[in-house]
């Protein structure tokens, strides 16, 4: 094989521990929830009043509770949202629950929610709304930007663990058209200091906003990236001060962002792995009116697989109603989808088979490893192999349609051409053509009867790993 450099360096960009461990989470819930759910709206001005909040039934258990019936690993909850409106008694404004009938002006959404994942097992993350229209000191530079931090830090401190900052990118205007400048690295450094697993999302490091709300992902998910798709604020601002200028077109939507060619001429290159964000109903926020919009199990299942099965993580948005409570065809169709996944991936087939491969770096990393559960334990196919394949033997023939892929992602990203061949009749028959695997791709064809499974690697950067093969 011939040594590419620009590959090389592609093939040499690796996660960070905390982005290994969001990684894992793979589906989780977005929670869009506030003075807008009372409102009907989705964007608020900032000015109605705290006394229209009043959520009577508000039972977070049972929104986590439905989560976690769905197959879902967290919880991100607005916090606050564009209104400004803080679903904590923040010390900081005027502007929050405590200042609203319910419970007296004494409860707190964060911490029951936070609470409420503890309980059942999920972990907690939090949207704040940078953009923040009720407070006066939104567009004034210093001021704002302390005030924003001083709420930072509430959330950061007061409710336990925290595996998620997410900030969304819209910032309008505030009083007499100011815009604010926030100060990203301030506020990078602030999450880091407190909460140092936490992973900054979106107008963050971390994890990459896909590009649409529509719960589309692309063929080749690349998590390795051209360094100027994360925040460019940032990144002029601090840790590559020599890079050069990002192109001034930078576009979240493009349909190619990773492969060789759309890296050809970059400098530097990133770990940001992508997160699809998309509604059950067609808002953000409840709405009755679009009881009607709720997804149906089989789009839900569609986003799943391409998203979850292609190298990506679904935030699954699940905004509860005016009583606090998640709606009935939401919860009906959330407790379908978990049970569907579980009978999806019910018995993995390929456990107890034997894998052989056309080469491996050493016996350490031989064929075997590519079926060990041990997430320490990789098939790695020795450098600059040619056309390297693995092929397990179920020892029996089964009924199939699907085979779960994944690379050992913490030495990088590597295969960008794969072929997955099942023998039948003698004959090895095409089952999926793909492209890039990466942290997970969910192979899915037509259900067949088979016993042997090759998996033909056609173009990698500089060597292939595989870490995970299952067959269902
Ligand atoms: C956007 C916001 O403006 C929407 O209201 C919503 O919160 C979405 C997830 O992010 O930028």
């Amino acid at each position: 094989m011939k040594i590419d450099k620009l590959a090389e360096r592609a093939s040499k960009v690796v996660p960070s521990e905390r982005q290994l461990k969001w990684q894992e989470l793979e589906f989780y819930a977005f929670v869009h929830f506030g003075m807008n759910t009372f409102t009907n709206s989705e964007w608020g001005m900032g000015f109605d009043p705290p006394e229209l909040f009043n959520p009577t039934k508000l039972d977070a258990r049972q929104w986590v509770s439905t989560f976690k019936a769905a197959g879902m690993r967290a919880v991100i909850l607005t916090a606050k949202h564009h209104d400004g409106f803080c679903l904590w008694p923040s010390a900081y404004t005027d502007y929050s629950l405590k200042y609203s009938p319910w419970k007296d002006g004494k409860g707190d959404v964060v911490k029951e929610v936070a609470d409420a994942c503890r309980e059942y097992g999920l972990k907690f993350g939090f949207y704040l709304s940078p953009w923040d229209r009720h407070d006066p000191r939104y567009g004034e530079g210093k001021a704002y930007d302390i005030f924003f931090k001083n709420q930072l830090a509430e959330l950061l401190t007061n409710y336990g663990d925290v595996f998620c900052v997410w900030f969304d990118g819209a910032c309008g205007e505030g009083k007499k058209g100011k815009k604010q400048e926030y100060n990203w690295v301030e506020y990078f450094e602030l999450i880091r200091k407190l909460q140092p697993d936490a992973v900054i999302s979106i107008m963050g490091p971390d994890v990459r906003w896909i590009g649409n709300e529509a719960g589309i992902t692309r063929k080749s998910e690349w998590s390795v990236v051209p360094y100027y798709y994360s925040n460019a604020d940032l990144i002029a601002a601090q840790s590559q001060k020599d890079a050069a200028k990002p192109p001034k077109n930078i576009n979240h939507t493009s349909l190619d962002i990773g492969s060789r060619r759309a890296i050809k001429n970059v400098e530097n290159l990133i770990w940001y792995p992508a997160e699809v964000d998309v509604s059950i109903r067609k808002g953000w926020f409840y709405r009755q009116s679009e009881d009607i919009t709720v997804k149906p199990l089989s789009k839900l299942l569609d986003i799943y697989y391409s998203s979850v099965g292609g190298n990506a993580a679904l935030l699954l948005n699940v905004p509860p109603n005016k009583e606090g409570l998640l709606a009935e065809r939401d919860v009906d169709v959330l407790t379908a989808m978990g049970a569907q996944l579980a009978i999806d991936f019910n018995e993995n087939l390929a456990d107890d088979s034997v894998m052989t491969a056309s080469s491996c770096l050493d016996e350490e990393h031989n064929a075997q490893k590519a079926l060990s559960h041990n997430s320490g334990d990789y098939w790695h196919s020795g450098m600059y192999p040619d056309k390297p394949w693995l092929m397990i033997d179920l020892g029996d023939d089964y009924d199939i349609d699907k085979v779960v892929l994944g690379e050992h992602i913490r030495t990088g990203q590597q295969i960008e051409k794969f072929k997955l061949l099942a023998e039948i009749d003698g004959k090895w028959k095409l089952l999926h053509d793909g492209t890039t695997i990466g942290y997970k791709k969910i192979c899915r064809f037509e259900e067949e009867r088979m016993r042997y499974i090759k998996l033909v690697i056609e173009k990698t950067r500089c060597f292939a790993t595989i870490s995970k093969f299952e067959a269902y």
